[in-house]
């Protein structure tokens, strides 16, 4: 039987992950948004592009939650987006309020649904949806890291002119200022990436990766990225669904793990049909468990903030 996917808001990543998946033929979509024009509109949209090149998938737009019931993953990007000079953290009270509405539903309609989270501040807003949702800690993850190390790839690609594929990467830590990348553990065709570009150059690439949505949020004016923040959330759902348990870096419960106790944190996870079925702990070197407790401080921080504007998440 065909999987189903329910995207939970329908703007411009959800529109994408609609578009993406139907393309993948990876499973029927829902296109679920408060905005229920919009959701249809995309829906109808997306569904006609399928007769172009045969794509066999079903595409439904809806406001009503009944619609995503027993749903096999959920992808959730209600919320909204950064405009210029907004930090992620700007979007807490309204988000946090939009969360807790979606985890009603899903709690209600898809509790097995494998959950996985982009709405801004990401490692806040997925552990509240966890929290208020109350489904297990392996099934609702977060998208932050996968495109993270993309975009930390794809600027190594452009500076050292090799192909993005010969990369292999990671990015660890909140999503945020105080991300992670990893060039101790970034290789090119297997060579460490230290001894091919230069201390300076790297600082500048890392930089520039702690910076990426902020760079395409002051191009675009009117909201953040969209292409590249879909095809990791495709990327993390085809994991579950197609049980390829790849490795990749992902917003997820720590309970122990890296030190860390009761928090959710950007970490390498193997994603198969279970969900996050392992949490993969990679050496880290003084500077790396440094930098990496550090990220974890500023998500501990923005949460007790939560806590502060909804008490509910104190539980
Ligand atoms: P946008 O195009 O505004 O779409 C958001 C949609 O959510 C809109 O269509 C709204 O109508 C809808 N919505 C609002 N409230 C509800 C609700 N209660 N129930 C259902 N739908 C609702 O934004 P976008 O798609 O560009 O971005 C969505 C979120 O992803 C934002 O919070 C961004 O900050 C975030 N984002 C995260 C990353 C990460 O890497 C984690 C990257 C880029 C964007």
């Amino acid at each position: 039987m065909k999987k189903k996917i329910s995207l939970i808001g329908a703007g411009q990543i959800g529109g994408t992950l609609a578009h993406l998946i139907s393309t993948k033929e990876l499973a029927d979509v829902v296109l679920f948004d408060v905005a229920e024009g919009i959701a249809k509109g995309k829906a109808l949209d997306i569904a006609q592009s399928t007769a172009v090149d045969g794509h066999d998938v079903n595409l439904v737009g809806t406001s009503n939650y009944e619609d995503i019931k027993n749903s096999d993953v959920i992808i959730v990007t209600a919320g909204i987006p950064r405009k210029p000079g907004m930090t992620r953290d700007d979007l807490l009270s309204t988000n946090l309020k939009i969360i807790k509405e979606v985890a009603k539903g899903i709690k209600k309609t898809s509790p097995n649904a494998f959950v996985i989270c982009i709405t801004n501040p990401l490692d806040v807003i997925v552990m509240a949806l966890q929290k208020y949702s109350g489904l297990p800690a392996n099934k609702v993850v977060g998208m932050a890291g996968v495109l993270d190390t993309s975009r930390f790839k794809y600027f190594l690609s452009q500076e050292l002119k090799v192909p993005i594929k010969s990369i292999n990467s990671l990015v660890l830590g909140g999503h945020g200022d105080t991300m992670v990348p990893m060039p101790n553990h970034t290789t090119i065709n297997d060579k460490p990436i230290k001894k091919l570009v230069s201390e300076e150059k790297l600082k500048l690439i890392i930089e520039r990766t702690r910076k990426g949505g902020a760079e395409i949020v002051k191009f675009l004016e009117k909201g953040s990225a969209f292409y590249a923040p879909a095809a990791s959330g495709v990327d993390m759902a085809e994991s579950y669904i197609k049980n390829l348990k790849k490795i990749l870096p992902c917003a997820a419960y720590l309970n122990g793990e890296y030190g860390v106790q009761n928090v959710y944190a950007g970490v390498p996870v193997i994603i198969g049909n279970k969900g996050v079925e392992k949490i993969v702990e990679i050496k880290l070197n003084s500077n790396e468990k440094e930098n990496f407790i550090n990220s974890v401080k500023s998500v501990k921080d923005l949460f007790n903030a939560a806590i502060k504007i909804d008490s509910d998440l104190a539980n």
